[in-house]
C-alpha cells in the first residue's frame, strides 16, 4: 500500500471520531452528517437524505466488516484493516461519494460553488487551506465551480489503497502554520 493512502487513512480516522472519543461509533456518522447539512441549509431534504443515508451505509459496512471483537465501536487498529480489502467497501464507499458531492449540487447544474464546498469540507473537518487547495485542483470555471463528478470519482480515489499522487492527497497534506 501507498504511503499516501496510510496518511488518508489516518486522517479519515481522525475526521470520522467527530467527537474525539478515539474509537468510531454510530454517534460519530450522525454529528458528522448534521454538521455537513448544516454546512448547507438551502439544499432541499432529498439530498439531505441521500448524504445521510451514505453516511449511514459507510457506517453499517465498516460495523459489519471491522468490528473485530463485536463491541459495537470501530478502533484505529480495527479500523486499518478497511484498506487490506477495499473491494469489501467498494459499494459503501460509491453510495457515500455520490450521495455526499451531489448534496453540493444546489441547482441541479452538475456543478458545486466554492463557497458549498468550502462549507461541506469544513463540515467534516478538513484543514481549510487544504479544502482551497483541493478546490484549485479541481479546475473551477470562470464561476468559480467544479464538477460534481470530478469531486465523487476524486472522493473514490481517496479511499483506493493503490492511489498516489493524486489531488486528494492534498487534504492530507499538513495544514499551513
Ligand atoms: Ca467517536
Ligand atoms: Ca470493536
Amino acid at each position: 500500500m501507498r504511503n499516501e493512502a496510510i496518511n488518508r487513512v489516518k486522517l479519515v480516522f481522525t475526521l470520522f471520531d467527530a467527537d474525539g472519543n478515539g474509537v468510531l461509533e454510530p454517534d460519530d456518522f450522525d454529528l458528522m452528517s448534521s454538521r455537513v447539512a448544516a454546512a448547507v441549509p438551502e439544499a432541499d431534504e432529498a439530498r439531505k437524505q441521500a448524504m445521510r443515508d451514505g453516511f449511514t451505509r459507510y457506517w453499517n459496512t465498516l460495523a459489519g466488516e471491522l468490528d473485530t471483537d463485536d463491541d459495537g465501536r470501530i478502533t484505529y487498529d480495527e479500523y486499518q484493516a478497511c484498506v487490506l480489502s477495499p473491494e469489501r467497501f467498494g459499494g459503501a464507499i460509491d453510495e457515500f461519494a455520490a450521495g455526499f458531492a451531489h448534496l453540493g449540487d444546489l441547482d441541479g447544474s452538475g456543478t458545486v460553488t466554492r463557497p458549498v464546498f468550502i462549507g461541506m469540507m469544513k463540515g467534516v473537518g478538513f484543514d481549510l487551506s487544504n479544502i482551497h487547495a483541493l478546490f484549485d485542483a479541481f479546475e473551477p470555471d470562470d464561476e468559480d465551480r467544479v464538477r460534481v463528478d470530478v469531486w465523487e470519482a476524486e472522493i473514490k480515489n481517496f479511499y483506493a489503497p493503490d492511489k498516489g499522487g493524486i489531488p486528494a492527497d492534498l487534504l492530507a497534506a499538513a495544514p499551513a502554520a
